[in-house]
This record gives C-alpha cells, sequence and structure tokens, in this order.
C-alpha cells in the first residue's frame, strides 16, 4: 500500500476531489499554507493500494497541472475607450509525494 500525499491549488481541489471519489478512491483533504508564499493550498492524502497510484496520479495530471490561462485585466481609460487586456496567468499544478504504507488499520 502506498500514502500518495499531494499539494494542490485550492481552486483545482474540488474536481480533483470529485473525480478521486467517483473512481472508488478514498481521500483526506487538508488546508495548508505554501511556506514560500504563505498563501493557502490544498493537501490531500489517499491510502491506496499500489497497482492504483497510476490511476490517482493520472487524475492529478489531468485536474491540477500548471496550465495557463488568459484572463482580462479590469478595465482601464485610453483615451475615450474602456480598454481591457488579456493576460496569461500560471494556474493550478501539483506537488505529488507517494510513500510506502508500513501498517494500516481501520478500526
Ligand atoms: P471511512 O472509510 O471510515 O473513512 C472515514 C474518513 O477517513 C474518510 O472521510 C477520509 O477522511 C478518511 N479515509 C478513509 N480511508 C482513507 C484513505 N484510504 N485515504 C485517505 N483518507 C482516508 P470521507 O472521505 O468523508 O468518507 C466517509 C465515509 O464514506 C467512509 O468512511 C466510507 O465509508 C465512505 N466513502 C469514502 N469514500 C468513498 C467512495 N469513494 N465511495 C463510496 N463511499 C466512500
Ligand atoms: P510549486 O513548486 O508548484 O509549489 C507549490 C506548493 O507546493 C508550495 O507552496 C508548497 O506548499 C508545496 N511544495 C512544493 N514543493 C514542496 C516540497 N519539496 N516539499 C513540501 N512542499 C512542497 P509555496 O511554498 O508557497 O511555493 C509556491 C511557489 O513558489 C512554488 O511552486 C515555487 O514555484 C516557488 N518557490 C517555493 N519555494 C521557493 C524557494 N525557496 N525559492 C524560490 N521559489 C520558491
Amino acid at each position: 500500500m502506498k500514502l500518495i500525499v499531494a499539494i494542490v491549488n485550492t481552486d483545482d481541489c474540488h474536481a480533483v476531489l470529485g473525480e478521486i471519489t467517483r473512481n472508488g478512491f478514498s481521500a483526506t483533504k487538508l488546508s495548508t499554507s505554501g511556506g514560500f508564499l504563505r498563501a493557502g493550498n490544498t493537501t490531500l492524502i489517499i491510502g491506496a493500494e499500489d497497482e492504483k497510484v497510476t490511476e490517482i496520479v493520472d487524475i492529478f495530471k489531468q485536474f491540477s497541472s500548471k496550465r495557463t490561462e488568459m484572463i482580462e485585466t479590469s478595465p482601464s481609460i485610453t483615451g475615450e475607450a474602456f480598454l481591457t487586456m488579456p493576460v496569461e496567468v500560471t494556474v493550478g499544478g501539483a506537488t505529488v509525494f507517494v510513500l510506502d504504507v508500513e501498517q494500516f488499520y481501520k478500526l
């Protein structure tokens, strides 16, 4: 058995957890903060059989990989026109650790 410890962007957590539970896995969600930015993120811990790890990591790849999105900046006035500028921002990202589990009990 393995324990997957995955730190994800809080915005992606809902989609990741939905897919994980839909596929029959159990998870525990912790509200955490990154040590560098000191901003909130989410840590998911998932105990799973060894042969299921790839399937679970694939869910993280699909639902929380780093990607770029275009967002509209707030409108600014240039001459007589209101302009919004689309800018590219990086969102998401997952840091995933897979640990060996020595013992597992459900009491
Ligand atoms: P339990 O299996 O007794 O799990 C209680 C809580 O322990 C879970 O809360 C979760 O926080 C944690 N947990 C259990 N197994 C885990 C694992 N392998 N890895 C990480 N954390 C684990 P919930 O997720 O809210 O689940 C509440 C109850 O709902 C569970 O009780 C189980 O009976 C059921 N359940 C959980 N996931 C399910 C799923 N994907 N499909 C159907 N039923 C599920
Ligand atoms: P990421 O590397 O994508 O990491 C996102 C969050 O994942 C981190 O939040 C941290 O909570 C967790 N994490 C990443 N690697 C980890 C590890 N080896 N062990 C435990 N937790 C880990 P933050 O610490 O707030 O970092 C946010 C972003 O700032 C990082 O994105 C990285 O791009 C950058 N960063 C982190 N530490 C840095 C440092 N010492 N110097 C420069 N940039 C750093």
